[in-house]
């Protein structure tokens, strides 16, 4: 009843007065909100990486108090080359640079500090990681993003407006020199104590006012209208709580950010789960290091993660509906750890041969309903390899079978489900049944799918898979299927 109500609510505030009647020949409407079309091609990219690089490197720190001097950053053999390629060979699509973390050294000669790399050993002042970065980026095929800490401990009048001034200047910089930048990472750690031109004191400030963070979002995307924007709360797209690379089984793209802000305490649930009625659409991001740390430290040369807990990540991030940002930091040379290197290219490998064969190409697939009897709607769209057909139901159904004939002695490990999320993220629940022995027996089930669902089963010998979505905020609309 209460799911019915809400249903024809819901239908209601999305269609216009007079379309209410349902037609089941044409495309399901929207259920609102929609991802961007920026958002959307990020959800694509799926894998992320993250580059943290400055004098935290060369103090052994994860934060840098703000007082180290730019004479310590003199990477020897810095090669951003060598990031973007081993980035681009195992799968990432991106590479976001930490351009100044909080200790407030930038990577690029900025103009408007002494506190940068034009004051370092580094190729005698005249060199520019930021610089180097992109133009690797770009010759790897990778998309370039921006991390510019709002937080700086360096800065004498952190805390005061001539400071937000100054971080605004920095984004013009950046954005002007660097661009395109396709997305911007505003870190929600802010305040505390910190050198801050030498008074070494403690200093807080309003995190919800402060930056006033509406103006410097209009002023950067003046300069790049699509670019994203990573923080606590968006608006491009949100943390997922935790750095541990584990985005909410159940994980809606969808919240209402009316009253969070970047660094709001204890909302790391929320933010993990996102809500179903959310006003927005903020997916979430999984931002996690490869290391126990953010930066390098040779002492943690020894706890890289190993192949199968990235893989074990893979899952509950992308597998979850997120995009994964897997940080990879480099080392005192200013290369990628070798290390880490080997660890990446066994991740690869792993991804590559548990998703090699999937099992539902040309299986035959059907459903116990499908939208209008159109065939531009039916179960075959499933497994087309096509991400823009998809399999949907008439207005009034909210729940569906589909059922999958595989090749004889199939082994099954991995079931994937995509929604079609242009039109809203939906399915509130399923569950999936494999033929066996005779009989349909459950062996898993799931809440949410949003842009990509990744189920991990016990390898079982399969003749028929039978996926039962029990749940939907309106009529179903999946794009794929994929077994594995
Ligand atoms: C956090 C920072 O404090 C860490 O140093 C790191 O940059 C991580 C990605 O975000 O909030």
């Amino acid at each position: 009843m209460c799911a019915l109500l809400n249903r024809s609510l819901l239908l209601a505030s999305m269609l216009p007065l007079g379309l209410m009647a349902q037609n089941n020949t044409k495309a399901p409407a929207a259920v609102l909100p929609v991802p961007s079309s920026a958002q959307l091609k990020w959800h694509e990219m799926e894998m992320n990486a993250f580059v943290h690089f400055t004098t935290n490197t060369f103090t052994d720190k994860e934060w840098g108090y703000g007082d180290e001097q730019p004479s310590i950053f003199n990477p020897t053999q810095a090669d951003a080359g060598q990031w973007a390629r081993t980035l681009k060979e195992t799968g990432f699509k991106t590479m976001i640079l930490t351009c100044k973390h909080h200790d407030g050294f930038c990577l690029w000669p900025s103009k408007y500090t002494e506190h940068s790399v034009k004051n370092s050993p580094y190729k005698n002042g005249k060199g520019d990681i930021v610089r180097d970065a992109r133009d690797a980026a770009k010759k790897y095929g990778l998309q370039f993003g921006v991390y510019l800490s709002p937080w700086d401990r360096n800065r004498a009048d952190y805390g005061q407006p001539s400071y937000v001034e100054y971080y605004r200047n920095q984004l013009k910089e950046l954005f002007t020199t660097y661009g395109p930048v396709f997305e911007m990472w505003f870190d929600g750690a802010n305040g505390g104590d910190g050198y801050y031109g030498g008074a070494k004191e403690k200093r807080s400030i309003k995190g919800a006012t402060y930056y006033d963070w509406p103006t410097t979002l209009d002023m950067v995307r003046k300069m790049e209208p699509n670019v994203i924007f990573f923080s606590d709360a968006g608006p491009g797209v949100r943390w997922v709580g935790n750095e541990r690379g584990v985005a909410g089984e159940t994980n809606w793209n969808t919240i209402t950010t009316d009253t969070l802000y970047a660094g709001k305490p204890n909302i790391e649930k929320l933010l993990n789960t996102g809500s179903p009625d959310g006003t927005k659409w903020v997916p979430a991001e999984v931002d996690v290091s490869i290391r126990p740390g953010w930066f390098y430290h040779a002492k943690e040369d020894k706890e890289v993660k190993t192949p199968e807990q990235l893989f074990d990540i893979y899952l509950t991030s992308v597998g979850r509906g997120s995009t994964l940002l897997l940080n990879v930091p480099p080392d005192r040379r200013g290369l990628f750890h070798e290390n880490d290197v080997k660890s990446l290219y066994g991740f690869a490998t792993l991804v590559k041969q548990r998703f090699s064969k999937n099992l539902a190409v040309k299986a035959p697939v059907k459903a116990d309903s499908y939208r209008g009897n159109q065939t531009a709607f039916a179960a075959r769209n499933l497994t087309d390899g096509n991400k823009e057909t998809y399999w949907t139901t008439n207005d009034d159904i909210t729940t569906g079978q589909l059922e999958v004939t595989l090749p004889a002695n199939s082994t099954v490990s991995y079931i994937v489900l995509q929604e079609y999320i242009k039109l809203g993220q939906r399915v509130q629940s399923f569950t999936i049944e494999a033929w066996q022995d005779g009989t349909w027996k459950k062996i898993t089930d799931g809440t949410t799918i949003g842009y990509k669902r990744i189920l991990k089963i016990d390898p079982v010998s399969i003749g028929k898979i039978r996926i039962n979505i029990t749940g939907s905020k309106a009529c179903p609309v999946i794009s794929n299927l994929a077994i594995y």
